[in-house]
This record gives structure tokens, C-alpha cells and sequence, in this order.
């Protein structure tokens, strides 16, 4: 209550202090922390979102002093939804089960429980169940995927360490985020914390992970990782808390050994984690190029110190280029440091290298708070006689604002 009502205050007090300022706040480069919750299969998007809620409450108590906490946010993993009554996933994987064989109630927890042998020829289609649900979208598709790795890449392209804290089959879902992310500079700032693993593996060697010794939907999965932490609960806990399994009632049981592990997993995995050296949107100079179906054009900066920085030297001494698109569209990016950007002037061009008919660049500059669009038209590709001599966009030229230290840039066309 206490954190809420100072953050408040500070809130009210900058509101009142800077007025229509807070729409002008120039570009920093300043990072933060992410946490996204991505719950396991036969979850509602309400149960995802309380999932969430409670790992923030609880990470916000138990780390009192931290002035800037990390943003808690969800990335919903949608499979197995048509199952998910809000109730916790748990009985309703019991029901699928018994739906798909027939067997009743206690028989069907007993088998699933390793209590009681399964037998042919009931044996195949349990276990040929419980492998499906952990592995369901084993390759997570395409759509859902592309719409998680865009919102992990807003935020670590801004400058953020983001940790995915998966739970059940939403590490499936994590593992295929972080071996998507083959951008070193991006893969860096990006972690796992596991919880209830129905996997052989994490990405990242240095995962944290934590698994119920009585969580008895993973013991069921015979691929899972290895258990690590017990909560001490008794077959009537495991019961009440959905096999031992449930997100909320077992895992952050308030006081219990792995909600503790958990949060200090949570709070730890940032430690190993580097934000972007330059972040997007929020850097202090920023070109991005794209262009149209052509294969290849290449964005070129001028360095003040006279480094050229372009698809053969991406690294400059002030900045660097993300990458080389040699296939169409783009973008690509030339980002400054936060650390090392020069003043003076910065030369941007670029040059058509190949295709078979006219281009379009559409090159966007953003230094300081000034910004520029400007379309180049490419009559015809040039290839390396280009290089040297790319068709000029814009000069740009950075200063820094001795009073306040931000970067000020100007750009003439
Ligand atoms: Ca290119």
C-alpha cells in the first residue's frame, strides 16, 4: 500500500510538474525489466492473466526495495483452450482422459499417478494423450508464435531484459521464442525461468527451472525434465492443488519451497541478461531503411570520424548496422551507441545493389527528437560500384545538450 501510494504521488507530482512535456520526452537510453507469464495447455485467458497477477504481487513483496520493478505481461498460449473452463487445467486433462478411454474417475487419477499400472490396451491411448498435451503445438504455430516473438522483440528493441516465465507446455512455447532468436544482441537480453517442464530441455543452458517433486501431470510426461523442489504435500494437497500441477495453488503456494525458488529465480535470471546496445525508438540516433520487392539495397552511414558503416564493415565506431537484407523489404537498421554515438556529422545514403527494374527506399531518421521521412527513388541497381558513392539521404548532425546531457540532433535533407 505504501509503494502504491508514493508511486502515485510521484505520478501526480510529475503530471503536475511537466504538463504537456510528458508527450515531447526526448528519446533516452534507459532499460528496464520485462517479465511475460506464458501459462501451460487447458488454461483460460483469465486464469493466464491471473497467473501473472499473483507471480507480480508476489515478486513486488518480496522485493520491497526495488524503486523500478520489473513490468509483469502475459504472452497467452492459446492451445488446448477449448478445454479451459477457468477452473484449472489439471480436472479437465483428467476428463479428456477418461472421455478418450473410458475409464472412471479414480482409475483414470490412479494410472496418471503411476499408482496403478496401465494396461493394454488402455496404455497406449493415455500415454499417447499425455504426450500430445505436453507436446501439443510442439512446433507452436506459425501465427500465435510470430505474435509472441513480436511483442518479446518490442520490448528488448527498446531496451528491456525480458525473462519468459513459462509453466507447463508454455515452455514449449518459450524454448521455441529463444532458438527463434538468433540475433546475439537480442538473445542476450532474453531469459527463461521453467516451472513444471514437460520437455528434455531449456534453450539456455543457464535456465533456471524449477519442477514439483509432487506435481503428478509431469511425472506422467516421461520426457519431462527432472523434478527439484517439494513442497512437502501430502496425496489430499496434491489432490486440491489439480495433481500438484496448477500454476497458482501449487507452485505459488504463499511460503511453500518453490514459490520461493520461483521468485528468486525470477529476480536472479535478470542478472545474467544485457540489454540491446542500441535500443530502437529510444536510442539517441536511429536510420531505418526498407524498400519493396527488389532483392537488395544496402543502407550506408558516414561516421563523423569517417568510419563507413555499411553491409561490409556493420560495425562502426559510433554504431552499427543490425543486418544485411539481401532478399527484399528489409528493414535494416544503423543504430548509434548510448555508449559510444560521436558528435558531429553522420552521412546517410543508399545504394541499390541488385535487381531488375526501379526501387523505391523509404529511409526514416530519428535523432534527438527530430525525425525525417524521405523516399529515394533507385532508377537501376549498381551493385559494388555503388558502395562508395551511395545516392545521399540525409546529413545529420548530433550535438549534446551540455545543461542536460541528452543528445540533439538536426537533419537536412
Ligand atoms: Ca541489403
Amino acid at each position: 500500500m505504501l509503494r502504491l501510494t508514493f508511486q502515485t504521488l510521484s505520478l501526480l507530482t510529475l503530471l503536475l510538474t511537466s504538463g504537456l512535456a510528458l508527450s515531447q520526452t526526448s528519446p533516452s537510453c534507459s532499460t528496464d525489466r520485462v517479465v511475460f507469464s506464458i501459462n501451460g495447455v487447458l488454461t483460460s485467458d483469465t486464469e493466464a492473466q491471473q497467473n501473472s497477477d499473483v507471480l507480480m504481487e508476489r515478486y513486488l513483496a518480496a522485493n520491497p526495495s526495488e524503486t523500478v520493478p520489473p513490468r509483469f505481461k502475459v504472452l497467452y498460449n492459446p492451445s488446448g483452450k477449448k478445454y479451459a473452463r477457468g477452473a484449472g487445467g489439471a480436472i479437465d486433462f483428467i476428463e479428456v482422459i477418461m472421455q478418450q478411454t473410458g475409464l472412471g474417475l479414480s482409475r483414470a487419477i490412479r494410472m496418471v499417478m503411476s499408482l496403478e499400472p496401465i494396461p493394454e490396451p488402455l496404455n497406449t491411448p493415455i500415454t499417447t494423450i499425455l504426450s500430445a498435451v505436453a507436446v501439443m503445438n510442439g512446433n507452436p504455430d506459425a501465427g500465435t508464435l510470430q505474435r509472441m516473438l513480436n511483442g518479446v522483440n518490442a520490448d528488448i528493441d527498446q531496451g528491456s531484459k525480458v525473462l519468459l516465465v513459462a509453466h507447463s507446455q508454455g515452455n514449449l512455447w518459450a524454448n521455441s521464442i529463444l532458438a527463434l532468436t538468433v540475433d546475439q544482441h537480442r538473445r542476450a537480453a532474453l531469459g527463461q525461468v521453467g516451472i513444471a517442464v514437460p520437455d528434455t530441455r531449456l534453450e539456455k543452458s543457464s535456465v533456471s527451472h524449477v519442477t514439483l517433486t509432487e506435481d503428478l501431470v509431469i511425472r506422467a510426461v516421461p520426457f519431462a525434465l527432472s523434478t527439484t523442489t517439494s513442497n512437502g504435500y501430502s496425496l489430499r494437497d496434491i489432490l486440491t492443488r489439480t495433481m500438484g500441477h496448477n500454476f497458482i495453488s501449487a507452485y505459488m503456494d504463499a511460503k511453500r519451497p518453490a514459490e520461493k525458488d520461483i521468485l528468486a529465480a525470477t529476480k536472479s535470471s535478470f542478472a545474467a541478461l544485457t540489454p540491446v546496445p542500441n535500443p530502437s525508438g529510444q536510442g539517441p540516433f536511429t536510420v531505418t531503411l526498407t524498400w519493396g520487392a527488389q532483392p537488395d539495397v544496402d543502407l550506408h552511414v558516414f561516421e563523423p570520424n569517417g568510419t563507413h558503416v555499411y553491409y561490409a564493415r556493420q560495425s562502426g565506431a559510433a554504431g552499427y548496422l543490425d543486418v544485411d537484407d539481401t532478399t527484399s523489404f528489409g528493414p535494416e537498421h544503423y543504430y548509434a551507441s548510448c555508449t559510444r554515438i560521436l558528435t558531429g556529422e553522420y552521412q546517410v545514403g543508399v545504394n541499390y545493389y541488385s535487381g531488375n527494374g526501379p526501387e523505391v527506399a523509404t529511409v526514416f531518421i530519428q535523432a534527438g527528437t527530430a525525425s525525417l521521412s524521405r523516399q529515394i527513388p533507385l532508377p537501376v541497381a549498381r551493385g559494388t560500384s555503388g558502395d562508395n558513392s551511395p545516392l545521399p539521404v540525409a546529413r545529420v548532425t548530433i550535438q549534446r545538450n551540455l545543461t542536460t546531457g541528452e543528445i540533439e540532433g538536426a537533419i537536412v535533407p
